[in-house]
């Protein structure tokens, strides 16, 4: 079973962490509105969803993506790069407990999951303002003896490297090649963002399907040209805040530890 851990809409959104966009007005029930959307989505795809309550003195908590990487053996709590986000991580500890042994990433590391891109047992890492060169070393030494391999890699101009690129299919990823180069990932193929939409590249692979945002019909027509199958979703509001799909959950195959 797939289980998804999401968060409601804190009603304080508009004070969210901004680096790359202008801030400007964010409708919170709105935003609320195409939160629920995206979780019957998730829903629809197959997964069980478990919506935490909203935080309201934490802004960008529905961005639990940050809080954490869920692999199939393990999960590594974070550390995020912004303090203002750092409170956000004790009710993800908490309910991510009962499925997967955890580690943690720890001072003077940093860590926002949105820089964390795992292609099979390779896992790629933004190096970014949240995510520090002493975090992905944690994260290499806990995930060596479990057979990944952890890479850094130089994102510009972006928040997170899956602002940038992430997996749409099993060897093809969906890259802004103006943000992150491609000859970081080795043997994949890509699909490019149409270059009038640079925040076309998260897009989240889920059951079978790729839940993409519905903004970027460009790039909605090059996925489907090469075969992948889009699950649309309105995400506009909660991309003023610098989020993107992958971001409002965290999906994992349900495995109870005790
Ligand atoms: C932040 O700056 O932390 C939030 N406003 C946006 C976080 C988006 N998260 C993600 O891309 N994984």
């Amino acid at each position: 079973m797939l289980v998804a851990i999401t968060r409601g809409v804190s009603p304080s959104l508009s004070q969210c962490e901004l680096t790359h966009l202008e801030r400007q007005p964010i409708d919170f029930i709105n935003a609320s509105l195409q939160h629920q959307e995206y979780e019957d989505s998730l829903a629809s795809l197959g997964c069980k969803v478990y919506s935490l309550p909203a935080e309201p003195d934490l802004p960008d908590s529905v961005f639990v993506e940050d809080t954490a990487v869920v692999l199939d053996e393990l999960a590594i709590i974070t550390l995020p790069g912004a303090d203002s986000r750092k409170p956000e991580i004790p009710s993800i500890v908490e309910a991510l407990k009962p499925y997967r042994k955890l580690f943690y990433i720890r001072e003077p590391g940093s860590m926002d999951g949105g820089d964390v891109l795992r292609v099979g047992k390779r896992i790629f890492v933004g190096i970014t303002p949240r995510t520090n060169l002493e975090g992905i070393d944690q994260m290499r030494k806990i995930l060596a003896p479990y057979g990944y391999s952890v890479k850094g890699v130089k994102v510009h101009g972006c928040l997170h490297l899956k602002s940038a690129v992430t997996q749409v299919a099993a060897n093809i990823l969906l890259i802004n090649p103006a943000w992150v180069e491609r000859s970081e990932f080795g043997q994949m193929e890509f699909v490019e963002v149409d270059p009038f939409e640079p925040f076309g590249a998260n897009a989240m692979m889920v059951g079978g399907k790729v839940v993409y945002p519905s903004a970027y019909g460009n790039t909605r027509r090059r996925l489907e040209a090469r075969g992948i199958i889009l699950q649309m979703v309105n995400a506009s509001e909660l991309a003023k805040a610098e989020g993107g799909v992958t971001c409002c959950s965290l999906i994992f195959t349900s495995v109870t530890t005790s």
